[in-house]
């Protein structure tokens, strides 16, 4: 991001007027206008800041699980169902990083494609952004312009396994955990994972007579206090069929209630400030990330000869971070100087 002031700069004016035509409800504008926020940089960064004012602390809902449990199917369900109580719903569906689930992303969007017409859902995909932590930058960013354009319910679907996926889970409201029948020892893998963290858990593809069964192993790890996560609310299951759309109502009636939840134990504007607060953090990260790339590329002669000394690779790396955060801080005075 290097040239390009970082604070107290305006927006150019084209940008300007995407803006207010995406305020407008124009859904071209709104494509454009996530991805300018998708891409970390202070153009996304000064963005965010016209957006946030508007921000109405909506729900954010996190839906995650073992893949192939049928969080997309469900999700897509879900939206049917929010839609007919009247709310607006966006949702940030993120690609797996895994290469066995290439085309995820597709497949992704030809389950949600339902509500490509209506005008009250608004579908945005994103994969794997080359930095570390920039898959949960994009998706933050855009839960908060979501938030601020107007949405009543922001789905984030990911496949919890990774970082990327526990960061974006904290930053949820409610979180909701898909499981499906036979994925006993995936159940084993998620305790370690995500399995904590839910506030509804969901036994999906009860359609097929194995349910049964996991269901109540669910629901014994429940009561045990094995998975769910701890505080005044009591984790929900709920069974259900995105097939055969049962269950459905079930659901997001365990959604609902919990953010009556969220809203009487005072939690709504607290999860908007710790989402907001790990934006920030995942920024700073970002822009130590993007200098210490530049300079260890420029340093690549000394790194080298570090290597082939075997030696002095703290003072190297020293080295290194010193000029990075060295980097950052220029880039600060120059956008200070743009008051
Ligand atoms: N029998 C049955 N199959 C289902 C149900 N829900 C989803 N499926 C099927 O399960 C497969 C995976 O569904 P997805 O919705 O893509 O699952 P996902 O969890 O989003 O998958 P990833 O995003 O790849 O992790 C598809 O073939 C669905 O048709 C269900 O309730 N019953
Ligand atoms: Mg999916």
């Amino acid at each position: 991001m290097g040239g390009c002031a970082l604070a107290g700069a305006a927006l150019p004016g084209v940008v300007e007027d995407l803006l207010r035509r995406a305020l407008e409800g124009q859904p071209r504008a709104l494509g454009r206008l996530l991805s300018l926020l998708e891409r970390p940089g202070p153009l996304s960064a000064r963005l965010l800041e016209r957006l946030t004012p508007r921000a109405r602390g909506s729900q954010v809902v996190g839906f995650t699980g073992i893949p192939g449990a049928g969080k997309s199917t469900l999700v897509s369900r879900v939206i049917g169902e929010l839609r007919r109580r009247g709310y607006r719903v966006a949702v940030v569906a993120i690609d797996p990083t895994s290469p066995l689930s290439q085309g995820a992303l597709m497949g992704d969007r030809l389950r949600m494609q339902e509500h490509s017409t209506d005008p009250g859902v608004f579908i945005r995909s994103i994969s794997t952004r080359g930095l570390r932590g920039g898959l949960s930058l994009a998706a933050l960013t855009l839960v908060e312009a979501f938030d601020a354009l107007g949405y009543d319910k922001i789905i984030i679907e990911t496949v919890g396994v990774g970082q990327a996926e526990v960061d974006i889970m904290h930053a949820a409201h409610t979180i909701v955990v898909v499981t499906m029948p036979g994925a006993g020892d995936d159940i084993q893998a998620l305790k370690a994972g995500v399995m904590e963290i839910g506030d509804i858990y969901v036994v999906n593809k009860s359609d097929k007579p194995e349910a049964t069964k996991t269901y109540e192993y669910m629901s014994f790890a429940l009561e045990k206090g094995d998975i769910g996560r701890q505080g005044g609310w009591a984790p929900r299951l709920v069974r259900t069929s995105a097939v055969m759309g049962q269950g459905v109502r079930e659901l997001v009636d365990a959604i609902e209630e919990h953010w009556e939840y969220v809203n009487r134990a005072g939690l709504r504007w607290e999860r908007v400030y710790s989402r907001r607060s790990l934006l920030v953090r995942l920024t700073a990260e970002r822009l130590l990330a993007e200098s210490l790339e530049e300079i260890a590329g420029a340093r690549r002669g000394e790194l080298l000869e570090v290597a082939r000394r075997g030696s002095g690779f703290l003072e190297e790396a020293l080295r290194l971070a010193g000029e990075a955060c060295g980097e950052v801080r220029g880039l600060l005075g120059e956008g200070e100087g743009q008051g």
